[in-house]
């Protein structure tokens, strides 16, 4: 209950202080009711900053986030079946091989934290596996995608409070219910914090390492942080993942101009932009842009936007990171390696982190 006393007026102003009791009241009271919704009304405004400030760079481009509104999470979910798009496939793969040895590593009662859960499917792997799992609280920006996904879960696993949260994860210290979930919990094991899906490769190495250190910060000194990272290298295989022949990556770049006509008053007409995935192999990563397919003026908010033929908006990276360049981007984030495991193409890895000893405490720690 300390905690309560240290959030800040606006985090209280934000949501209502739940006690830490309620939170952890008896396995009866489990909810599937959003603790903390930041959702449509309050991420507008960034989503208008967004776009307005990405669409008036030389280069254009608009932060990936704003891909999943429901649509667009819906989409994703699609992607995650389409034959040439691996990543889902193989990391499930290796998620099932590896799900004890992981259970072993968290312990009894865990608290397990997904950050950007979708559709939490992968998740009951961990569940399954874990000794008594105390509580799972999946983070997602999409609301009524998160409310959706994980409304099952409650009668699947009796005893686990489902707690979800929709919210921009990057922003995990800033969830006061995280860290009234921190505080005086007496019998809570590991804080186990999932990150799969390789979505760590959607953010630049350097904001990568940022998250990353924000995680442990967050998380506490004795957290285990499950990471999912895609090393493949090989544009034959990226390409037809980040640009299927069915479409469905298209439709899901595509959605975030309808999402923009929908949400900013604006006129993209979207027969005249089209998806393309490119592998910029010195970055080591894939890109997603929307290119104009001719020259055109679009109106956002009342503001104007020019567009040449050819020229695109950057909607997305996908870094893909080695082993070794994953565990060096971890180390300077202040997390070392307990485990790793990779799938059979040797494609996606799942890495299990610790805190650097040394840079644990709140007071103590590095970066
Ligand atoms: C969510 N993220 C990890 C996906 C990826 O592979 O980078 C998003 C995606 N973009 C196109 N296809 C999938």
């Amino acid at each position: 209950m300390h905690d309560a006393l240290a959030l800040t007026p606006s985090h209280a102003a934000r949501a209502p202080v739940r006690g830490a009791g309620r939170i952890f009241g008896p396995a009866r009271a489990r909810t599937t009711r959003p603790l903390h919704d930041i959702g449509p009304r309050s991420v507008a405004p960034s989503f208008e900053r967004d776009v307005l400030a990405g669409l008036a760079q030389p280069r254009k481009a608009i932060p990936s986030t704003w891909l999943y509104d429901r649509r667009g999470s819906e989409l994703f979910e699609q992607i995650t079946r389409v034959e040439s798009y691996y990543p889902t496939r193989n990391e499930t793969q290796v998620l099932q091989a590896a799900a004890h040895e992981i259970a072993e590593a968290a312990g009894p009662r865990a608290i397990v934290v997904e950050l950007g859960s979708g559709s939490s499917r992968k998740t009951r792997r961990l569940l399954d596996a874990l000794d008594t799992p105390q509580a799972y609280l999946p983070i997602d920006i999409s609301s009524q995608f998160l409310h959706a996904s994980v409304a099952a879960l409650p009668s699947l696993y009796a005893g686990l409070r489902v707690m979800p949260i929709a919210a921009d994860f990057t922003r995990i210290e800033s969830l006061p219910e995280l860290t009234l979930l921190r505080a005086g919990v007496a019998d809570r094991g590991r804080c186990v914090v999932f990150f799969p899906g390789s979505t760590i490769g959607n953010f630049t190495p350097e904001a990568a390492v940022a998250l990353l250190r924000r995680i442990r910060r967050w998380a506490g000194p004795d957290a285990l942080l499950i990471v999912g990272a895609d090393g493949t290298q090989d544009p034959a295989v990226l390409i037809p993942a980040y640009d299927d022949p069915g479409g469905v990556t298209a439709a899901f770049n595509l959605n975030l101009l309808v999402r923009i006509n929908r949400e900013l008053t604006a006129d993209f007409d979207l027969d005249a932009f089209r998806h393309e995935a490119r592998f910029d192999a010195q970055s080591r990563r894939v890109e997603m842009h929307l290119v104009s397919r001719r020259s055109q003026r679009v109106s956002v908010l009342g503001r104007r936007f020019d567009f040449s033929a050819g020229e695109s908006i950057h909607t997305e990276n996908a870094y893909k990171y080695s082993l070794h360049a994953f565990e060096q981007l971890a180390a300077r984030a202040g997390w070392l390696h307990a485990q790793r495991w990779i799938d059979g193409q040797a494609r996606i890895a799942v890495h299990v982190l610790e805190p650097v000893a040394g840079t644990r405490g709140p007071r103590g720690m590095v970066g």
